[in-house]
């Protein structure tokens, strides 16, 4: 089985879309492993999002990210890190294929609903990031 890390952004959590997103992810098979909802403080959005330090978006994504409560999961299933960015859709909600969160429920590139790792590396160091071992159940 493999992890990956979902998170509900600030612009969805607060629109009351947190329960919507979870029951995507759950009629898709895959299950949630873990779950929490917190504030992240600036140190934290800044680290997490560290390899896009140098784009011109970084300043920006971390006010937005840190603009209200976010829930995190960590989602699991055969394929989880695929299967979660395809029901997630492409960045811009408006080239994201029909169907998908982001085009259902994003509003726009930077407050696009939902966040998913993009590789099994990125994906050890995300859960890690926010989840101790003992708390990612099966
Ligand atoms: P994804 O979340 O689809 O993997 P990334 O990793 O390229 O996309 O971008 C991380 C986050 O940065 C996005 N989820 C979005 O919130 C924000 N972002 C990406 N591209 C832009 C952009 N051109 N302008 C503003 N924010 C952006």
């Amino acid at each position: 089985m493999e992890r990956t890390l979902a998170i509900v952004k600030p612009d969805a959590v607060s629109r009351g879309l947190t329960g919507e997103i979870l029951k995507r992810i759950e009629t898709s098979g895959l299950a949630v492993c873990a779950l929490k909802k917190l504030q992240l403080t600036r140190a934290q959005a800044e680290r997490f999002y560290d390899v896009h330090k140098e784009r011109p978006f970084y300043k920006s994504l971390c006010d937005y990210m840190t603009s209200g409560p976010v829930v995190i999961a960590v989602l699991g299933g055969d394929k989880a890190i695929t299967r979660w960015r395809e029901l997630m859709g492409a960045t811009d909600p408006a080239k994201a294929a029909p169907g998908t969160i982001r085009k259902d429920l994003g509003v726009d590139v930077e407050k696009n609903a939902v966040h998913g790792s993009d590789a099994p590396e990125t994906a050890a160091r995300e859960n890690s990031f926010f989840f101790s071992g003992t708390e990612i159940l099966a």
